[in-house]
C-alpha cells in the first residue's frame, strides 16, 4: 500500500456526497467534504432527477475537495463517480442534455414492457442478460422514449464523467443493468438493440472499472480549482457494484445485503446463473468489479421507512429515527407483514396507508401507529432477506455462513438483529460508507497505490472499519 488521496462522488436516491479517501496500510480514511440532498421531482409531467442541480453540487463538492486537499498539501490523484443504476440522460451531438433524466420511479416504462416482450421473449432476454425483470430496467425505459434520433444515452454516472471530461463511455457494471448487456460475453447484446430498432451506438463504448475516462476539461478544472491533469477514473459506477467490492468479507462464501433505499440481497459468483429457475425466482446477474457476478434480488429497502417518515412529517409528526426504532423493537414479535418487493411500493405517495392496505389484503390488521408500521417494515424486510438468501443458495448451489450488511441500513440495529434471528446466521454490520470505500479503492488500485484482487481490497476495508456482529437469538418473528 503506497498511499494516496482520491475523490469519490457518490450519489444515492436520497442524498449525495463528495468524499476524500486517504488510503494507507491501515485502511481508508474517508472525509466527507460536501453533502447534498437528492430525490425524485415532478418535472415536465414525469418523475425525474434534477440533474442540473446534482451536477452543480458535484462541482461544488469537487471545489470543496480541492480546497481541503490544498490546505493539507495533498494532491488528489483522481476522481471516481458512482450513482444508482438503470437511469440515463439523453445527449445530442453538441453534447447537451436534452431533458432532465427520468427516474426509474416514473411509471411510463410499465406500458412499454409488453411491446418489448412481444419482440423479445422474457426467457430469451434472461438467457443472455441474466437481468431480473424490473419494469424500470433501461430497456423498457428506452422503449418508452418517443424520439432517439441523433441522441446518445449516458447512464447517470457516465453523464457526470462526460460533463467533467468530454469523454463518452459506458461503464460496464452499470451497463449490465440496462437489459441490453450480455452477461457471459461482457459486451453489448447488439442483437437486442437491433430487435428494438435502437442504434448500436445509442450507448457509447464500454469502459471497465480501473480504466481512465480522461482528464478534466480545462473549464471544469479551473472552475473547481483542481490541476488540469486530474483524471476521472472509472470505478464500479453502479453504486451496488462499489458497495459489494467493499464488503469486508474474509471468507469466500458470504451473503451480502447492500442496505439503503433498496436492499440488494445475494451472493458474489464467478459465473452467471441463467437457468429458467433463476429467472422465475427473479434473481439478477449484475456485473461487479473484476468481472464478478452479483447474483441478487432487488428487495424493498429503507425507502419504505423514509417514505413513511416523509408522510408523517407532512402530518406534523417528526420522530427521530432512533426513538422510532426503539419503540418498534419494544413491540411483541409475530406482527403483520407485507411483501416489501411488491411494485405497489415503488411510487412515492402516502406509504403508511399503502402498507396498511397491503396488510389488510392479507386479512390482517396493522394499526395506524408509526412504531407498529415501522416494526412491520423491519419484520417484513428481515423475513424477505432470509427467504432471498435461502433461494440464492439453492439456485447457485452454494451455502453461506455469514451475512454482511453494508450501507446505511447497517446502522439499523433492530433490522440487523432481526436479520440474524430470521436467517439464523451471524450478521456482520458495516461499513456504512461501503459504496464510497469501493469507489476509492478501485481508484487507488488503478493508481498503483494498492495491489491485488478483491480479497486484498476487502482486507483493507476490514482493517479500517468498525464492524458490529449480531448473533442469532431465538427467532422472534
Ligand atoms: C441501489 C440501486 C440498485 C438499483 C436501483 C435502481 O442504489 O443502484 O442496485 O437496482 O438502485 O437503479
Amino acid at each position: 500500500v503506497d498511499g494516496g488521496v482520491f475523490a469519490a462522488v457518490d450519489i444515492g436516491a436520497s442524498s449525495g456526497r463528495v468524499i476524500l479517501g486517504r488510503v494507507g496500510s491501515d485502511g481508508v480514511q474517508l472525509e466527507v467534504v460536501h453533502r447534498f440532498p437528492n430525490g425524485v421531482v415532478e418535472i415536465d409531467g414525469g418523475l425525474r432527477w434534477n440533474f442540473d442541480a446534482l451536477f452543480a453540487e458535484v462541482l461544488e463538492g469537487l471545489r470543496a475537495a480541492a480546497t481541503v486537499a490544498a490546505v493539507q498539501g495533498e494532491r488528489i490523484a483522481s476522481i471516481g463517480i458512482d450513482t444508482w443504476a438503470v437511469d440515463y440522460g439523453l445527449v445530442n451531438t453538441a453534447g447537451e442534455l436534452t431533458a432532465q433524466p427520468f427516474s426509474y420511479r416514473d411509471d411510463r416504462s410499465r406500458a412499454a414492457v409488453e411491446p418489448v416482450h412481444r419482440k423479445l421473449d422474457p426467457a430469451r432476454l434472461y438467457a443472455t442478460t441474466g437481468l431480473q425483470f424490473l419494469q424500470f430496467n433501461t430497456i423498457y425505459q428506452l422503449a418508452a422514449e418517443k424520439d432517439l434520433d441523433g441522441l446518445q444515452a449516458l447512464l447517470i454516472p457516465d453523464l457526470i464523467a462526460f460533463l467533467l471530461t468530454g469523454v463518452r463511455r459506458t461503464e460496464a457494471t452499470n451497463a449490465s443493468t440496462t437489459g441490453l448487456f450480455d452477461a457471459v460475453a461482457g459486451e453489448w447484446a447488439t442483437e437486442f438493440l437491433s430487435a428494438l430498432g435502437l442504434r448500436r451506438d445509442l450507448f457509447p463504448p464500454l469502459i471497465q472499472p480501473g480504466e481512465t475516462f480522461g482528464a478534466l476539461l480545462p473549464d471544469v478544472a479551473s472552475a473547481v480549482g483542481l490541476p488540469r491533469d486530474t483524471k476521472v477514473v472509472a470505478v464500479g459506477s453502479h453504486d451496488t457494484a462499489s458497495a459489494v467490492a467493499a464488503v469486508p468479507a474474509r471468507e469466500d462464501d458470504f451473503a451480502y445485503i447492500s442496505s439503503g433505499t433498496w436492499s440488494l440481497v445475494g451472493l458474489e459468483l464467478k459465473h452467471p446463473v441463467l437457468t429458467e429457475a433463476s429467472r422465475e425466482a427473479n434473481f439478477t446477474n449484475e456485473r461487479g468489479v473484476d468481472g464478478t457476478i452479483r447474483y441478487l434480488r432487488n428487495m424493498g429497502g429503507l425507502w419504505l421507512l423514509s417514505e413513511c417518515q416523509r408522510t408523517w412529517a407532512a402530518e406534523g409528526f417528526r420522530p427521530e429515527l432512533p426513538a422510532l426504532l426503539q419503540a418498534a423493537a419494544a413491540l411483541p414479535p409475530g406482527g403483520p407483514q407485507i411483501n416489501p418487493d411488491d411494485p405497489y411500493f415503488i411510487a412515492p405517495d402516502n406509504m403508511p396507508e399503502r402498507i396498511r392496505a397491503a396488510v389488510r389484503l392479507t386479512g390482517d390488521v396493522l394499526i395506524d401507529d408509526p412504531a407498529a408500521i415501522t416494526r412491520c417494515i423491519m419484520d417484513s424486510l428481515a423475513t424477505g432477506y432470509a427467504r432471498t438468501i435461502r433461494d440464492a443458495e439453492k439456485l447457485a448451489d452454494r451455502s453461506v455462513e455469514m451475512v454482511h450488511v453494508v450501507g446505511g441500513g447497517s446502522q439499523n440495529q433492530l433490522l440487523c438483529q432481526l436479520t440474524a434471528d430470521v436467517t439464523g446466521r451471524k450478521v456482520v454490520a458495516g461499513p456504512v460508507e461501503a459504496t464510497a470505500l469501493g469507489n476509492v479503492l478501485v481508484q487507488a488500485r488503478a493508481a498503483g497505490a494498492v495491489t491485488g484482487g478483491l480479497a486484498e481490497l476487502r482486507a483493507l476495508v476490514a482493517a479500517g472499519s468498525p464492524l458490529q456482529v449480531f448473533t442469532p437469538q431465538l427467532t422472534r418473528l
